[in-house]
């Protein structure tokens, strides 16, 4: 039997962390109905306590099976912030989805993970409600960007008093999925152990101060933005000022009042074709991180010049959380650009060539893992499972670099087919799937080219069945219907033939060297 002071509860661990006086800020809204809406733009720790505390009373009130999964597909909101606080709190498992997915990306997911519970936009209701309860949901609630909707109109009912349930470290908290080379996505089990070990090896090494401020600018439905963002913020009781979508110049506006930004490239590279990015606007900043896909070199010293400050680069999967980070005091080391910095403390990491024997420092093999944030493995695929581990228990991230002398860890490329495009990771299995099925097509092969603004971008290059005729802007414009948005090709290209070698595989690279140059011109800065 638990005792409160043993129960591992993630919740515990970040209600713990809150400052004394839950009267003060704890999220400023600094845009969307939230921020214009009468009751004001401020949330206090109080409010997150009591939020969190009914919307959990409500979920206990649906006596919901033990480590049922709560479904979540809803815009950026405080209130969708709570939810997952409160799925943390009542002991159930949250899943977080992209806003982008579309109809039968969801079906898949609820079909996959069988959810208890369903929350989604109320503008969406209809056609998620019919996939859920076709799935067996029991119960779908809305949560609209206004404080509107079911779940919060049910939750004011209920009393805004709750004990954490009890959890251990090895419980679920959390399911992310994540594409597949091949096949379907698979969901990444992460433990309240997983991700608070994560969360408190962050705080310590990215020297969280008492007084910092943190702009919250991400989505909130991926590991960047929902766990390392906030729960950097929440364990270090730290205001946040919350973007529910990101708007370069408005986010600089508020960079005075802050101290930590965290991003994905995208984000800097759109803020440095701001006029108003000045030394003067970071005066007050103490850190900026970046994180999820790979950063220019270009965009580390530009942002150095501009602003004076070096950015702290990062890795990290949904699978592991964070296991690399460039330091942050310079009693740690300096932070080196075009590298992610030495692995985090208490993080295995090691590089293995494809015989799996050990490479030498700076030598190029496989990067490996292993450590208390390394998830348990994936949703109901324990074949999955066991193919992405070693022998001796080391995760296989797909990613390729090597390890300098210092410990420095340099990403070269990845051995996963995978395109990152502004921070969302695309697998061109899955899409060459759906290209493949439309009609017309014989073949396809999907690609990602260098990209001025989203770093990669997604292209597709297919061959018409004979006598088919192909209109590549209808294509394009049907399959957003179809695939979430950041994953639709953003031009594809008919071609006679695809170029393969002898073994008869399409030859990819030779298609990237051919397009490489179709979006490489620099995002023109805007007038100021
Ligand atoms: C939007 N569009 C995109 C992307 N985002 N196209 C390609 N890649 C994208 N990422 C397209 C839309 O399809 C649309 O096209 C047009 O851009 C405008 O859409 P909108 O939604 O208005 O775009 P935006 O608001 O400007 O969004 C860009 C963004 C966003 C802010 C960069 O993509 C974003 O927030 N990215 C962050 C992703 C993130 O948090 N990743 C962390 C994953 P059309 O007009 O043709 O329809 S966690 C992770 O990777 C790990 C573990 C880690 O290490 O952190
Ligand atoms: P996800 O599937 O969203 O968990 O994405 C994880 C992948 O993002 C990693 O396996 C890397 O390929 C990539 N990634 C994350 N951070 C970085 C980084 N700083 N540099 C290069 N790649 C990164």
């Amino acid at each position: 039997m638990l005792t409160p002071m043993d129960n591992q509860n993630l919740f515990v661990a970040l209600r713990a962390a809150f400052p004394a006086d839950l009267d003060q800020v704890a999220i400023e809204c600094a845009d969307g109905p939230a921020a214009s809406h009468p009751a004001g733009a401020s949330y206090r720790w109080c409010d997150l306590e009591r939020g969190t505390a009914m919307l959990a009373n409500l979920l206990a009130s649906l006596n919901l099976p033990d480590g049922s999964r709560v479904a979540v597909q809803t815009e950026k909101s405080v209130e969708a912030l709570m939810l997952y606080l409160a799925v943390l709190r009542a002991g159930h498992v949250f899943l977080p989805l992209n806003t982008a997915y579309q109809a039968a990306e969801i079906e898949y997911f609820i079909g996959n993970a069988e959810p208890a519970v369903v929350v989604c936009s109320p503008k969406n209701f209809a056609w998620v409600s019919r996939i859920a309860f076709s799935a067996g949901t029991q119960q779908v609630f809305t949560l609209g960007e206004a404080r509107d909707g079911s779940l919060l109109d049910r939750a004011a009912h209920f009393s805004d008093q709750h004990e954490p349930v009890a959890r251990q470290a090895d419980d679920l908290a959390a399911i992310l999925y994540t594409s597949g080379t091949t096949g379907r996505s698979k969901g990444a089990m992460l433990s309240h152990g997983n991700l608070l070990s994560n969360a408190r090896t962050l705080k310590a090494y990215w020297d969280w101060q008492p007084d910092d401020v943190l702009v919250h600018a991400l989505p909130i439905f991926h590991v960047h933005g929902l766990f390392v963002a906030i729960h950097g913020a929440l364990l270090n009781g730290s205001k946040m000022i919350w973007f529910g979508r990101f708007d370069p110049r408005a986010v600089i506006a508020r960079l005075p009042e802050a101290t930590v930004f965290m991003g994905v490239p995208t984000l800097y590279v759109r803020m440095l074709a701001e006029a108003t990015l000045t030394r003067e606007a970071c005066r007050r900043m103490r850190v900026f991180i970046s994180g999820s896909a790979p950063l220019l070199v270009e965009t580390f010293d530009a942002w150095t010049e501009r602003t004076g400050h070096t950015l702290l680069e990062r890795y990290g999967m949904s699978e592991t959380v964070m296991l690399t980070s460039n330091p942050c005091r310079a009693a740690d080391g300096p932070r080196r650009r075009g590298t992610v910095g030495p692995a985090l403390p208490g993080v295995g990491l090691r590089v293995r060539d494809d015989a799996g024997q050990p490479c030498k420092s700076g030598e190029i093999g496989q990067i490996q893992v292993s450590g208390p944030n390394v998830f348990a493995g994936y949703w109901r695929m324990p074949e999955k499972t066991e193919e992405e581990f070693t022998a001796d228990g080391w995760f296989k991230t797909g990613d390729v670099g090597h390890i300098d002398a210092d410990g420095y860890v340099t990403i070269v490329g990845r051995s996963k087919d995978l395109i990152i495009s502004g921070g969302y990771n695309v697998y061109p299995a899955e899409i060459e799937s759906v290209i493949n099925e439309l009609p017309g097509v014989a073949e396809s092969a999907v690609i990602g080219v260098p990209h001025a603004d989203f770093g990669e971008a997604v292209v597709a290059v297919l061959v018409a069945r004979p006598g088919a005729a192909i209109d590549p802007a209808a294509m394009i414009a049907g399959l957003k219907g179809q695939i979430a948005n950041f994953k639709v090709p953003k031009r594809v290209f008919v071609v006679d033939d695809l170029p393969r070698n002898a073994m008869g595989k399409v030859q990819k690279n030779l298609l990237r060297e051919q397009h490489q140059g179709l979006f490489q011109q620099p995002v023109a800065p805007p007038a100021p």
